[in-house]
């Protein structure tokens, strides 16, 4: 069955527990902001186009208080990171306290701390709790930035408005984790709003709110376990690609390139660039067409487009991995499954499901019992396949959450 998502109260509850046990006192500031699922529009949002992502009820939750020493210490409460999870930095006068290292996850602080639009902050104390799956592709890494950031804004308030956040918490992902991500996962991360999927023009950074919240609908996140890491992965060759081809053809983004430019090039382009920029100028396309058709509740022609989404970045754009496909195709065997893809960067992570809500114990089911099969032909004695674990959850589309929390 669906794994249960832990609420805000209780990751607030347990970081605050934490907190008093480790500090001997009450934190006096919180922050908090979720994670993502991307419906439609993948490996668009570097190429200036479309993505449909939605605020997910997966969140982190940072908790903490000025210190007087000019100190910071940092604690996160996650058991999966395999790590120290407890971290004291000076930061007076040592210019190389906030460079990135190890341990990765406070890397994203020092990030958020040196793009900080008011920086430098003072000193802190702070414990960090997150329900977001670790490498699972739903922007555990987003959400702790933007938690963090928002976290220093009552510390030390700043001028600047959500975009600049958003903006400034992309920065620490490229700086401080050394991925050069789009603005999809920090943009969702700061707009997204319970209920609601969010198309974003990735151009003109303008979004507009497509509400989702109709009780008939489930959507369904399967977490394939294979651990996905953006940095090391193809993710930034692909970025590169993409803007290889804009320049082949003559465009500074692939936005700006339609399907008839690329056709009549593609006698000068090679196979493997003509392939990336192919999914990128549909897969906006189809975002466009997506977001249509979900405001008009067309649920059969998005998850049309889901699917062939998922094609694409399987055949021409090249990121799934067996796992995901499987996991694909398990769910749309189902009847009342409208459509399926992977979400998020790729190589692993999480597939997403929309369908009818009547037919989630039956899908789930059905996955479980396919990739039971899945694993038995490609057993763990075989290293070149990884047997995937599967974990589903259902998004729920009425949960709600702030912020700036009160404590
Ligand atoms: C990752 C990146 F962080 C996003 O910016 C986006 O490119 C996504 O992969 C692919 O759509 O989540």
């Amino acid at each position: 069955m669906a794994a249960r998502v832990p609420d805000v109260s209780e990751l607030l509850g347990s970081a605050r527990r934490l907190y008093g046990q480790v500090f001997g006192e009450e934190p006096t500031v919180a922050g908090c902001a979720p994670g993502r699922v991307n419906l439609i529009g993948e490996h668009t949002d570097y190429n200036h186009g479309f993505v449909l992502p939605m605020a997910l009820p997966f969140l982190t939750v940072v908790v903490g208080s000025q210190s007087s020493d000019g100190r910071l210490t940092v604690i996160t409460a996650a058991e999966e990171a395999d790590e120290p999870r407890r971290v004291d930095l000076d930061l007076s006068g040592d210019p190389a306290a906030l460079s990135p290292g190890s341990p990765r996850w406070v890397s994203y602080v020092k990030g958020v701390m040196k793009h900080y639009r008011a920086a430098p902050v003072p000193g802190f104390r702070a414990v960090v709790s997150s329900s977001v799956p670790l490498g699972g592709g739903l922007s555990s890494s987003a959400s702790l930035e933007v938690a963090f950031y928002t976290f220093l804004q009552q510390l030390k308030p700043d001028d600047g408005d959500k975009l600049s956040k958003a903006l400034a918490c992309q920065q620490a992902e490229h700086t401080h984790a050394g991925v050069p991500c789009g603005i999809m996962d920090q943009f969702v991360s700061v707009f997204g709003r319970e209920g609601h999927a969010l198309l974003i023009d990735c151009r003109s950074l303008e979004a507009t709110l497509v509400p989702l919240a109709d009780p008939d609908l489930v959507v369904l996140i399967t977490n394939s376990n294979v651990k996905h890491s953006l940095a090391g992965s193809e993710y930034p060759v692909r970025r590169r690609q993409c803007e290889e081809a804009a320049s082949a053809l003559g465009r500074d983004s692939l936005r700006n390139v339609s399907i008839k430019d690329l056709e009549e090039a593609k006698a000068r382009l090679d196979d493997v660039t003509y392939r990336r920029a192919r999914h990128v100028i549909e897969e906006i396309e189809r975002t466009v067409q997506a977001a249509e058709a979900l405001k008009r509740g067309s649920y059969k022609e998005f998850g049309k487009l889901m699917v062939e989404s998922h094609t694409s970045l399987r055949d021409l754009y090249e990121v799934s991995c067996s796992e995901l496909d499987e996991l694909v195709s398990a769910a749309m065997d189902v009847e009342g499954v409208y459509g399926s893809r992977m979400t998020g960067g790729g190589f692993g992570g999480c597939t997403v499901t929309l369908l009818q809500a009547h037919a989630v114990h039956k899908v789930i089911l059905h996955i479980q019992v396919r990739i039971l099969h899945f694993n038995l032909r490609h057993g763990p004695e075989n290293y070149e396949l990884r047997t995937c674990s599967v974990r589903v959850f259902t998004v729920d589309l009425f949960c709600t959450w702030r912020a700036f929390l009160a404590l």
